[in-house]
């Protein structure tokens, strides 16, 4: 497992050695201050998997090229003012994977990638969203064939919805209201009928709100999960594999994490009360993986106020 550790300004990196432990160790500079959000890719073609991080306050974005083996080489960085969420794929159609990081000003960075590792502004360097976008993801909204990107911009209570034309620039299209403090972003097909919804956290109304695509990036009638006290950021994954979306929000002030397992139709079972399991405190991150090599889907949650990683093993009763 790789996470950001916003004190230190460092990227931890702890192998797993298969029963569900992680006993060692290993930190990166960060190559600024106050890393956010990571993700992970191959950023120079060598068929090993290299980190991008968002540095927020100070140093702008990094790519740490990896060694194959766990390890990684210092971080190579390309400017940009408080990058807050962070995205990766490719915009610009050359095969070479981009980074998209949202600046907690008004706008999106578009940094393209030069496949040996290193990051240059699009042309224009950023996408106008709303105010203060925290998150943001990347999805083909409408099936072009192209990615597209959504934003959720904090202070207004709004997301941007900006298509991509394919070659780094974004179409100013959408903007929709949603909840107070939205702040989570997942592009998912939640509905299994090939179009891409939805899922937005609102950290200040402590729910998300779901939105239905219709294929074309026109979202339809919005519907609403509650959630815990201060609700941080979404996970998709079929944690009980039957082959259908569930979805996993961490609460970051009521120190614990609601699931949601999905019925395939864009509905949830436990809408009305979702199955809460406690956690450190103030979880911000959260991934799934099968931690323990029983075929069950585990989670890890990141405690940023507890400066702890809470492992939750997938147990029989959980399928
Ligand atoms: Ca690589
Ligand atoms: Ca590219
Ligand atoms: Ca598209
Ligand atoms: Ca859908």
């Amino acid at each position: 497992m790789i996470y950001t550790q916003r004190g230190p300004s460092t990227i931890a990196v702890r192998l797993g050695v298969g029963d569900g432990t992680f006993p060692n160790v290993t930190t990166y500079a960060s190559g600024g201050t106050t890393p956010t959000e990571l993700a992970l890719a191959d950023f120079n073609g060598d068929n090993k998997l290299d980190v991008a991080v968002a540095n927020l306050n100070g140093g702008g974005v990094g790519i740490l090229l990896g060694n194959g083996n766990g390890t990684f080489q210092a971080a190579k960085m390309a400017a940009v003012a408080t990058p807050h969420g962070l995205s990766v794929g490719d915009v610009n159609g050359d095969a070479k994977p981009d980074v998209l990081v949202s600046n907690t000003v008004s706008a999106v960075n578009v940094l393209l990638g030069d496949g040996a590792g290193g990051l240059t502004a699009a042309n224009p360097a950023t996408i106008p969203v709303g105010a203060v976008p925290y998150d943001l993801a990347l999805g083909d909204l409408n099936n072009d064939g192209k990615l597209d990107v959504v934003s959720t911009n904090f202070n207004d209570k709004t997301i941007s919805i900006r298509l991509g034309n394919g070659n780094g620039t974004f179409s100013n299209t959408n903007t929709l209201n949603t909840n107070a403090g939205p702040i989570g972003v997942a592009i998912t097909d939640l509905n299994a009928d090939k179009n891409l919804d939805l899922v937005v956290v609102n950290q200040t109304a402590g729910n998300a709100t779901l939105y239905l695509g219709d294929g074309t990036g026109v979202f339809g009638n919005p519907s609403t999960l509650n959630l815990g006290s201060g609700p941080r950021q979404v996970w998709v994954s079929d944690l009980n594999r039957d082959g259908l979306i569930d979805l996993s929000f961490t609460n970051s002030s009521s120190n614990n994490i609601s699931i949601f397992l999905g019925n395939g139709q864009g509905g949830f079972a436990g809408a009305q009360g979702a199955t809460v399991f406690g956690v450190g405190t103030t979880p911000f991150g959260m991934t799934s993986a099968d931690l323990n090599g029983d075929g069950n889907r585990d989670l890890i949650v990141a405690d940023s106020g507890s400066s702890t990683l809470s492992v939750l093993l997938a147990t029989e009763q959980c399928k």
